[in-house]
Formats: structure tokens, sequence, C-alpha cells
């Protein structure tokens, strides 16, 4: 299964609920979950496998331990053109990452304890929900340690918190804690740091009784929004899908096969 997959991973754990919910946990707790290129490779493959296992319903991000969720890209291995993986090649990968999860047709769901910063604030933030424990800390050092993200973490920040939070946020680089965060609209529900996990498993169940098209079709609309073409091609993608599974589609596929004119005379629109 996917779980065995991913069984060769140095950087996320990934385990299975065995009722839909997949979870990946970034286990760098020495460097606050910071990212390295290795790290981004394995999240991406996880989601590549999620997006085509039928038993995965809901993913939870999160991070090892309590002291935080994600650090951000491991400044230790930041070259002098993005941060340098094995290979050697200077990469900015991580926007890539956002887009496999902003395309992934199921529900995201950050679950955060501790730090929440820089890059690890973006992804939070990516993700379609946030649970966050009382001790959890967000903020962006971009113009702190010399970077930005001029991408979602922008845009799509502004569209979360207004365009005035979100240039204080990267302006003065402060730290915010969770009840701040949540009266900005950056996080969906606090709780104590016991009831993170039961909490967030609790919001995947919830999530898991609805219908699963419904929910992959709302994801694409509240991302055509803010993701332009793109966005709208996500959106259109989920249409496409349904009408492959109806009669009126089919029939274009089958006359084509058969070789003789489409019938598409029942199909009337209403
Ligand atoms: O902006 C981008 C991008 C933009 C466009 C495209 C791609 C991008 C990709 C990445 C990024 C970024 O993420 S830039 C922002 C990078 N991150 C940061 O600036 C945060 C740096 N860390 C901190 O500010 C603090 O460590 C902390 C607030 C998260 C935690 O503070 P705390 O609890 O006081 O712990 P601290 O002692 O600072 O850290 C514990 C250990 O973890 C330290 O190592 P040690 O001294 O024990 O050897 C610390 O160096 C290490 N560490 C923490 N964060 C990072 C890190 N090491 C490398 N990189 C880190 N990000």
């Amino acid at each position: 299964a996917l779980v065995d997959r991913c069984r060769g991973f140095e950087d996320v754990r990934v385990e299975f609920s065995g009722d839909g919910i997949m979870k990946l946990t970034i286990c760098r707790p020495w460097k606050r979950n910071a990212f390295r290129p290795k790290t981004l490779r394995e999240l991406e493959q996880a989601f590549l496998f999620i997006r085509d296992d039928p038993n995965t319903r809901v993913v939870i991000m999160t991070g090892e331990g309590t002291e935080a969720f994600c650090s951000g890209g491991d400044q230790s291995i930041r070259g002098d053109g993005g941060y340098v993986g094995e290979d050697g090649v200077p990469r900015l990968e991580v926007l890539d990452l956002h887009i496999l999860m902003r395309r992934l047709p199921k529900p995201v769901i950050a679950m955060v304890a501790g730090y929440a910063i820089g890059g690890g604030h973006i992804l939070h933030m990516v993700c379609d929900l946030t649970i966050a424990a009382e001790n959890a800390r967000f903020g962006q050092t971009g113009p702190k340690v010399g970077s930005f993200d001029g991408g979602y973490g922008s845009s799509y920040m502004s569209r979360i918190i207004g365009q005035k939070r979100a240039r204080e946020f990267w302006f003065l680089c402060r730290q915010y804690n969770a009840e701040e965060a949540f009266q900005m609209g950056l996080v969906n529900k606090v709780v104590r740091l016991e009831e993170l996990e039961a909490e967030t498993v609790r919001w995947c169940r919830e999530i898991m009784e609805k219908s699963p098209t419904a929910i992959a079709c709302l994801k694409a609309a509240l991302n055509a929004d803010c993701d332009g073409q793109a966005g709208l091609s996500q959106l259109a993608g989920e249409a496409t899908r349904l009408f492959y599974q109806s009669k009126e589609g089919q029939e274009g596929r089958d006359a084509f096969l058969e070789r003789r004119k489409p019938d598409f005379a029942p199909y009337a629109r209403f």
C-alpha cells in the first residue's frame, strides 16, 4: 500500500489510520522541522501517491514533536541560488509542493504545535484548514533572513488575513500566538496541546462523512478564485471528470470507437 511505498523515506513519516486519514509528519525536530530538498521530494512523492490512492480521503500535515510544525527552509544548506540537495543543484522546490497541495482533490489539514515560521508558515497557510495547539506561534522571517515568498506566501496570505495584516506580517517579521492567529482567520480552531491530535482527527472524520466529489469541487472552486487560469483548469477538470462519468460523455467515446456518428439527441439541455 501507499505507506509501504514511502517506507524508505528519511525526513517524512507516512502513516495511515485505516479509515481514510493519511498523516504526513516532517521529522527533523532538531532543526525545528526545517525542510531540505530531500524533505520536499518525499512530501511531493507522498502527495503524488495520495492523489491516486482511493483509500485516502483526508491528509494531516504536521511536524515531529511539540516544538515546531515547520521552521521553513533549512538555512544551513542554503546556497547562493537556493536550497542545495544531494545533487548539488540549488532549488526553490517548496513552490512546487504548494501547487501539488492546492491541486490535491482532497483536503489537507495542518496540525500545528509550536512554530510555523517562514516557509513553514506558508506550508500551513497552503493547507486547506489549520488546527493549532495553544503553544503554536506563527510568523514570517523572510526580510530578516534574506528571503521572501511573493507567491502563495503573499497573495494567498492577503486573501486570508487582508492586505494590511499581510504587510504587517512581512514587513515587521513579528510572531503571533495561536489566539491572535485565530482572530486573524489564519487558524480554524485552537485547542490544548494534549487535545491537538484528537481534535484534528475529529475534523477529518466529520469531513469524511461528506461527499468526496462535492468537497473536491469546492476545493477547486475556492482555489479558482485565487489561482487564475490554473485554478480554472482545476475546477474545469472536476467538471470534465463528472462529464466522463455521464452517458452523454460516454456516447462520444463509444461512437468514436464503434466508427459511427454519435447520437447526442437524448441529452438535450434543460
Ligand atoms: O522564504 C522561503 C522561500 C521563498 C521562496 C521560495 C522558496 C523558499 C523556501 C524557503 C523559505 C524560507 O523558509 S525562509 C525562512 C527560513 N526560516 C527561518 O528564518 C526560521 C529560522 N528559525 C527560527 O527563527 C527559530 O529557530 C524558531 C523561531 C523556529 C525556533 O526558535 P527556538 O525555539 O528558540 O529554537 P532555536 O534554538 O532557534 O532552533 C533550534 C535548532 O534548530 C537550532 O540549531 P542548534 O543551535 O540546536 O544546532 C537552529 O539553528 C535550528 N533551526 C531552526 N530553524 C532552522 C534551523 N536550522 C536551519 N534552518 C532553519 N530554518
